[in-house]
């Protein structure tokens, strides 16, 4: 690199960590998460009747990409722009370029390159989920109207001159939505994929079995749907435990197979992995209601209709359970081809596995030392069966408990304990501490008021100071912290509330996991939430507006 290259770069990085980059045209760059290095130039590219984007030819995924973007940008500018295979390797004047040719490789599989002049846009990555990043980075160097589903007229659509170097921090950056405690339709979880892959997060959490409810449809099992999916609670925020809802009101819902495969490849599309969860061996009841002979006591049950964790879960001293689960899972891998499946593993009581005739059994014929191990060696019987299907096991941090399963990645909640645990012995992690990451929270003092007491309050602010890699942690075992998520637990949160929940911390999160740690600065990126704000509002998120 050039000397006088090199003093631009380092120009432009201080005006960055400065505050948005204002360019001449009063334009500022206010993308989120913030790019690891821009370059602004003065003027910019107008897109309009004759703009063309050009593909890099015989690549299907780059074509797609390109048609995204045409996709984009047709609503509200009333435009289509055709989408051509790139022939020549010049750039014709008045069009984009999509391509993963002549990338940087150290941009790796996410990254990309964009260049806007006056005349073309080109935007390259080294593989096709970088240029679906770059397309999201377009989307916000446009005027916020660019996000309308209907035409808007006395806009002008203009990209402001700059050049982009980007790439993520972390290469897991997700977001939990319990479809448990509240069931969302599949538009809105479409939705829901679609404002991440917005934020460039690349993983869909999907929490699916729980004990208020369980939402996914397993054709060996009918009565999981046609029992366990509903509750007499009607809708709206759970209750406590000791406050039962006053109606006997049936609400539910689940996700066929087709829905699922749907939302599975929309996600794709999106370059966002889903990754299921099912739950085990505890926040399992709603699953004893419709099979009781997979609990210690034989029932019955009622698909609990409060908040609140059951005491019933599945015996571990049955064959019969993992019979049912392997056949579970079996179904689950067929739907979900994400590496890696959640088990859950939180918050299991072991009260009746310690007065279980086969529970006790088992711990004794296993030679292990108490319901700890027991729950480890469920835990480690289920990694089995999944590493046989060539899966991996993905658990909360309880899974610690009673030694690790030998493969298992862990999911740190309670703290960043669990996480430096994990990785100190060889494991890998996604770290989402309830400190940072749980977006069920309260924002403020006062909203606390009005929910559950176990939550503590998280502004937007704080989940901005979210470090995923713990300090003491030496560079190798710093490695196995793969990223973190951004968890919507649904005990008070209806689908209608799930937007506020979520937005702005997911906007604050996904910078955390995105951008390099060396430009974060809050009063930054407050100043370019407020022009964010505008796309959102385009967008229809209902956000929760914080003083
Ligand atoms: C803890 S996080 C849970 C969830 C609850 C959440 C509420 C975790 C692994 N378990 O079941 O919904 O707290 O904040």
């Amino acid at each position: 690199m050039k000397k006088q290259t090199k003093a631009a770069i380092f120009a432009v990085t201080i005006i960055a960590l400065a505050g948005s980059v204002t360019l001449a045209a009063d334009t500022k760059i206010t993308v989120i998460p913030k790019p690891t290095q821009i370059k602004p130039s003065p003027g910019h590219f107008i897109v309009g009747q004759k703009t063309a984007i050009y593909a890099q030819s015989g690549c299907s995924d780059v074509e797609n990409v390109a048609k995204y973007l045409s996709e984009q940008l047709r609503p509200a500018t009333g435009l289509s722009l055709v989408v051509l295979e790139q022939s020549k390797a010049q750039v014709p004047a008045d069009s984009f370029l999509v391509t993963t040719e002549n990338s940087d490789s150290a941009l790796g599989d996410e990254g990309y390159e964009l260049l806007v002049t006056k005349t073309n846009v080109v935007l390259r990555a080294p593989k096709p989920a970088g240029l679906f990043y770059g397309v999201q980075t377009l989307r916000q160097l446009l005027p916020p109207q660019i996000e309308s589903r209907k035409k808007v007229l006395g806009v002008d659509w203009t990209i402001p001159c700059v050049e982009i170097t980007d790439k993520p921090r972390f290469e897991w950056r997700g977001s939990l939505l319990d479809c448990c405690r509240q069931f969302m339709t599949v538009p809105f979880v479409k939705r829901y994929i679609d404002l991440l892959a917005y934020h460039k997060m690349n993983r869909f959490h999907w929490h699916l079995t729980d004990d208020p409810g369980w939402r996914i449809e397993i054709k060996k099992y009918p009565k999981l749907t046609e029992i366990s999916a509903w509750r007499n609670s009607g809708p709206g925020p759970l209750r406590s435990w000791d406050n039962p809802p006053k109606t006997d009101e049936i609400y539910g819902g689940y996700y066929t197979q087709d829905d699922i495969r749907d939302i599975v490849d929309y996600a794709k599309s999106r370059y966002v992995t889903v990754v299921p969860e099912i739950e085990m061996p505890g926040h399992s009841s709603s699953a004893l209601v419709a099979y009781p002979e997979l609990s210690c006591t034989g029932g019955p049950f009622k698909v609990q209709n409060t908040m609140g964790i059951s005491d019933d879960v599945y015996c571990a001293g049955n064959e019969k359970t993992f019979e049912f689960l392997e056949d579970v899972l079996s179904e689950v891998v067929e739907l979900f081809p994400s590496l890696y499946i959640h088990i859950g593993g939180d918050e299991c009581p072991k009260k009746r596995w310690e007065k279980c005739p086969k529970c006790q059994a088992r711990i004794k014929a296993e030679g292990l030392k108490d319901e700890h191990e027991l729950q480890s060696y469920f835990v480690k019987r289920i990694e089995k069966v999944l590493l046989s299907k060539n899966r991996r096991l993905i658990g909360w941090d309880e899974i610690l408990e009673g030694g690790l399963a030998p493969q298992a990645t862990v999911q740190s909640w309670r703290g960043m304990k669990g996480a430096i645990e994990a990785s100190q012995q060889g494991h890998d992690v996604v770290a989402s501490p309830t400190s940072h990451c749980y977006f069920d929270y309260p924002y403020s003092k006062e909203q606390a008021a009005s929910f559950p007491d176990w939550m503590s309050v998280l502004p937007t602010e704080k989940v901005y100071t979210f470090e995923p890699l713990p300090e003491d942690l030496t560079p190798a075992q710093q490695r196995h912290i793969l990223g973190g998520e951004g968890n919507i637990w649904t005990e008070v949160a209806p689908q209608e509330q799930v937007d506020s929940r979520a937005y702005p911390r997911l906007t604050a999160l996904a910078e955390t996991l995105w951008s390099p740690k060396e430009l974060r600065n809050w009063n930054d990126f407050s100043g370019r939430l407020q022009s964010h704000y505008k796309r959102l509002d385009v967008l229809g998120v209902d956000y929760y507006k914080e003083k």
